[in-house]
């Protein structure tokens, strides 16, 4: 009995080692300890067994159904752990050709307008140039005609930096690198982050967004400022605009201009967008003063230039109907959501 007993002790880990699934141990489990099991059978034999070697052939045949039963519970345990974890690993695999579906961010409305009017201007020719946040004084100020002292430097009052560096107070600040990196004709626009030390309300940021644009070339008059202004509204608008200009002033503009356009959502009857008025008042601009061409490396003589500065945040807040410019730079979801444009 006991070599019968070993041998199908020694079977039932000879197969153990080899088996690969959970599903394997409970067949073992059954050609073992089933009811017509390998061990099962010899318990059939006890009846045969002389009454004083009953005790300890019945203690071998237990001890034996034990230690099989623990052998394959082990087994089938660890088995089954490597399976879940398996099927964990393989839920979790990242397959990268998948198209994502979620975590897809969306575009600020002012990157949407901005995205829309590079476009405009691209496919007018225009080159798209970037701008520094940190200027020098001269670009910011000298350059562009408001030399140290000039009352005009009280009209955008900035933030020093130690090294007398400034916190530009408008793209104009990039006029004389654009000026002097492109060879003539010049067709550029160039967005970029402002700021000015100013308290803020509904229409003012201390740190707000403009779109200006340049263009230098033989006989460029104010015609031709009025065509590409009228141009790009028309296209954002997505009807044809009328505009108006007023006299402005600028140190680096001469003559200088306030461009407005008819309240494009009442027709100029008067609404609340255009506070009754008809108009909206939406694009400085002006003919390039000449001593801003000289600075730039340009003769005056035989190039002439316009340029214009579009309020950006401006821009946005009418296209989608958004009322406190703060809005903007809140960072809040909600409101960012309602124009939520893949990226
Ligand atoms: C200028 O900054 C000129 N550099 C624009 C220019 C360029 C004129 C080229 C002529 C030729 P102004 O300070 O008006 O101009 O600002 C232009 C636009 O920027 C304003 O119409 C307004 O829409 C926006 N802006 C100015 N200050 C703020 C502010 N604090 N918050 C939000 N938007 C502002």
């Amino acid at each position: 009995m006991k070599e019968r007993i070993d041998e199908i002790l020694k079977y039932t880990r000879d197969v153990l080692e080899s088996i690969k699934t959970s599903a394997e141990c409970q067949t073992l489990r059954v050609e073992t300890l089933g009811k017509n099991g390998k061990l099962t059978q010899l318990f059939r034999f006890m009846k045969e067994v002389p009454a004083e070697k009953k005790g300890e052939v019945g203690a071998m045949l237990n001890n034996a159904k034990n230690d099989i039963e623990a052998m394959i519970s082990a087994k089938e345990t660890f088995l089954e752990q490597a399976e879940l974890d398996r099927e964990i690993r393989s839920a979790e695999k990242i397959d990268i050709t998948l198209p994502s579906q979620t975590c897809t961010g969306s575009l600020h409305p002012r990157t949407i307008i901005q995205h829309e009017i590079e476009e405009i201007f691209m496919s007018m020719g225009f080159v798209v140039e970037d701008g520094n946040e940190v200027e020098t004084e001269y670009n910011n100020f000298t350059a562009v005609n408001v030399p140290e002292n000039h009352p005009a430097r009280d009209m955008q009052d900035t933030f020093w930096l130690d090294n007398g560096q400034v916190l530009k107070t408008h793209t104009s600040a990039a006029q004389n690198r654009i000026l002097r990196k492109y060879p003539l004709p010049i067709r550029a626009i160039f967005p970029g982050r402002c700021f000015r030390n100013e308290d803020t309300d509904a229409g003012h940021e201390n740190t707000f967004f403009q779109l200006e644009g340049v263009i230098v070339d033989k006989d460029v008059s104010v015609g031709n400022l009025i065509y590409f202004m009228k141009e790009m509204l028309s296209k954002i608008f997505k009807k044809e605009v009328e505009v108006r200009l007023r006299p402005g002033f600028f140190p680096f503009t001469e003559p200088s201009f306030e461009m407005d356009v008819r309240c494009p959502f009442c027709d100029g009857h008067g609404c609340s967008t255009c506070k009754q008025g008809g108009w909206i008042e939406l694009c400085p601009c002006g003919m390039i003063h000449p001593e801003v061409l000289k600075n730039g490396g340009i003769d005056p003589e035989k190039y002439s230039g316009c340029a214009f500065g579009l309020g950006l945040d401006r821009m946005t807040m009418l296209s989608f109907g958004i009322n406190d410019i703060r809005e903007l730079n809140s960072g809040d979801l909600k409101l960012l959501k309602q124009f939520n444009v893949k990226a």
